[in-house]
Parts: structure tokens; C-alpha cells; sequence
């Protein structure tokens, strides 16, 4: 698609003031600027994982000695969703260190699903690559959100993970798509990739048959031991520009400001939301790495006058 992508790079390329207008345009025209989406995240099995993706703590092919555990059971995942919804979280996202989801694991994940619902919450997953089947299974026992991240650029990819090809990505997004399950997927920026690859991830997220209703813009924390521990520092005015060119490019998509908020100023995040991002993960840990706790997003949200999302007028505000 040529004359997207140099619509795509257009965008990205103008300077920041233009690009910052526009985004902030497009998203008043279809967001309230002042709300904030708030999801949680919760590791539902952790480490061990066969694939060998160059940034992840969670890769058994990299030296990051983290232990792996066993899936979760049912009942203390419901009860850290519990948690995070009195702390105001209205999605909940629950992700497993897998290449795919195995059979024996399939009714206790469809557990977790039907108990989140029930809480009231959205529901997200996050469990490597799906056949058809287990997406229409999913979807069955309501999941809303199924994310799936393309992480880079088609170019790029190879140089990050060996164990499965971006075309595997973007087969299991069809799947979701297909079950009619909502898509999360967007990448991370900062693992040494060019300015064109990101806005290459960009046009390919934007030219989905239907574009992700969620886009979470991850900047890389160098874990300890995996491939992309010491890669230099993003400049992160590229990340600001990520965001607004998704923003622009998909303007009615919830985009997160997603991994890297606790090595950011409230100063960086303020202008990521001034880009568009109306989106972010709550509470004091991702999967496995750090994130700004409840008390230091309630501060940031109280200065820049924020207001958590809620799915329904009966909901009191969010605490994050
Ligand atoms: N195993 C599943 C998969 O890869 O689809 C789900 C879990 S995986 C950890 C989910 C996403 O987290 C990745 O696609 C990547 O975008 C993000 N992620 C993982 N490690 C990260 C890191 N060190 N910095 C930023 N984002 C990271
Ligand atoms: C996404 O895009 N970011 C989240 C979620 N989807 C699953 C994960 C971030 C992981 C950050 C590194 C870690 O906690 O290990
Ligand atoms: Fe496994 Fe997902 Fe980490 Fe890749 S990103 S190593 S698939 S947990």
C-alpha cells in the first residue's frame, strides 16, 4: 500500500507541533481528551516460554533466570481481579508465557474468562497464537479483548524473534477478528528498530481488514539477560510520535501508553496523552516488570485534571 504508507510517514514525519495539533484534533473529534482508559494486567503463568523474543523476560532461550510457574488457579485469579476492580480497573487482562494455549489448559483459562465477566469487568487475554477453534471458544465464554501484539515491523521481525514468522501474527489476529472478538494488538519501540519500521507497524496495524479497537505502544524495558538488555535508549520524542501517529491513523481505537511509564516523567506521559493515548495499565506491576503504583497514577492524574473511564454511569471513579 504505497500511498498509505506515505500518508503514514507524512504524518509521522511533520514537525512535532503539527503532528501534535493533529492528533490532538482527531482525537477530540471522537474522545473525550480528559478520560483515561485504566486496564490490569495480571501473569497467569509466567516464564518458561519456548519462543526466544530478543526482549523478553519471560523466554526460557534467555539467560533472565526467571522461574516458571504453573498456571494460576481459577479462584486466586478471580480474586486479584476482585482487587483490581475496587481499585477502579474496568479491564482485565490476563496473560500466559505460551506459544499457544495447549488443550489441558483450555477449561481452566475458560474458567477465568466466565468468572471475570461475572465480576463485571471487560476481559482480556494474551496466550500466544490461537486456531480457530480456541478463538470461537474464547469468545463463547466472553472474552471481550484478545491481544496480540505484531511488536515491529514485517522487516524487522526476523531480527527479534526466530521461533515464528509476522505472518503467523497477523493469521491469528484473522482468527480473532473472525470469532468477533475485539483485537488488542500493537508493538514496542526502542529495540533498535528504525524510524521506518515503526511507522511500518503502524500502517500495518492501521490497514487491518478491520483496525484494532485497542493499540498498546509498549516502549522496551531492557530486562536483565535477554538479547536486548543494553540496546541504547529511544530517543522519547519517537515514542510521543508513535503514539500520535496512531492516534491519527486510527482514530476511534483506544491507544495505551502502555509499558515504560515508570522510567517516564509525569511531563513525558502528559504529552503522550496529549498525542492521543487515552489508555494505560494500572497498578505497580506488568507481567513481570515494574509499573507506577496506584498512589503515584492517582497523583499524576489529579495534576493533569484525568478522570478514569468507567463502562457505566453506576460506577464510582476510578482510584488509579
Ligand atoms: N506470550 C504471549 C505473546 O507473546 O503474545 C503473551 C504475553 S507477551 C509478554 C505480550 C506482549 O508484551 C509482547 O507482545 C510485547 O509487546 C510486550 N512485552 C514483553 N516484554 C516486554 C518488554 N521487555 N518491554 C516492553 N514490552 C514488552
Ligand atoms: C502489551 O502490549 N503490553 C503488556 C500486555 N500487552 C500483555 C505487557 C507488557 C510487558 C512488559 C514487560 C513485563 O512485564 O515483563
Ligand atoms: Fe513468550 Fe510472549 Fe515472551 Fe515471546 S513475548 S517469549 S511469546 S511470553
Amino acid at each position: 500500500m504505497p500511498q498509505q504508507s506515505r500518508r503514514a510517514a507524512e504524518i509521522y514525519r511533520q514537525p512535532l507541533m503539527e503532528l501534535l495539533f493533529q492528533a490532538q484534533t482527531v482525537h477530540r473529534a471522537h474522545f473525550d481528551p480528559n478520560v483515561v482508559q485504566c486496564s490490569k494486567l495480571l501473569s497467569i503463568k509466567t516464564g518458561g516460554c519456548p519462543e526466544d523474543c530478543a526482549y523478553c523476560s519471560q523466554s526460557a532461550r534467555n539467560g533472565s533466570d526467571l522461574p516458571a510457574s504453573k498456571l494460576m488457579e481459577v479462584q486466586r485469579v478471580l480474586a486479584e481481579a476482585r482487587r483490581a476492580k475496587e481499585a477502579g480497573a474496568t479491564r482485565y487482562c490476563m496473560g500466559a508465557a505460551w506459544r499457544s494455549p495447549k488443550e489441558r489448559d483450555m477449561p481452566a483459562v475458560l474458567a477465568m474468562i466466565r468468572g471475570v465477566k461475572a465480576l463485571g469487568m471487560e476481559t482480556c487475554m494474551t496466550l500466544g497464537m490461537l486456531d480457530a477453534d480456541q478463538a470461537l471458544r474464547l469468545k463463547d465464554a466472553g472474552l471481550d479483548y484478545y491481544n496480540h501484539n505484531i511488536d515491529t515491523s514485517e522487516r524487522y521481525y526476523s531480527e527479534i524473534i526466530t521461533t515464528r514468522t509476522f505472518q503467523d501474527r497477523i493469521e491469528t489476529l484473522e482468527r480473532v477478528q473472525a470469532a468477533g472478538i475485539n483485537v488488542c494488538a500493537g508493538g514496542i519501540v526502542g529495540m533498535g528498530e528504525t524510524e521506518e519500521d515503526r511507522i511500518s507497524m503502524l500502517e500495518t496495524l492501521a490497514g487491518l481488514e478491520v483496525p484494532p479497537q485497542s493499540v498498546p505502544i509498549n516502549m522496551l524495558m531492557p530486562m536483565a539477560g535477554t538479547p536486548l538488555a543494553d540496546v541504547p535508549k529511544l530517543d522519547p520524542i519517537e515514542m510521543v510520535r508513535t503514539i500520535a501517529t496512531a492516534r491519527i491513523l486510527m482514530p476511534t481505537s483506544h491507544v495505551r501508553l502502555s509499558a515504560g511509564r515508570s522510567e517516564m516523567s509525569d511531563e513525558m506521559q502528559a504529552m503522550c496523552f496529549f498525542a492521543g493515548a487515552n489508555s494505560i495499565f494500572v497498578g505497580d506491576t506488568l507481567l513481570t516488570a515494574g509499573n507506577p503504583g496506584e498512589d503515584k497514577d492517582a497523583r499524576l492524574f489529579a495534576r493533569l485534571g484525568l478522570r478514569a473511564e468507567v463502562l457505566d454511569a453506576s460506577q464510582e471513579g476510578c482510584a488509579a
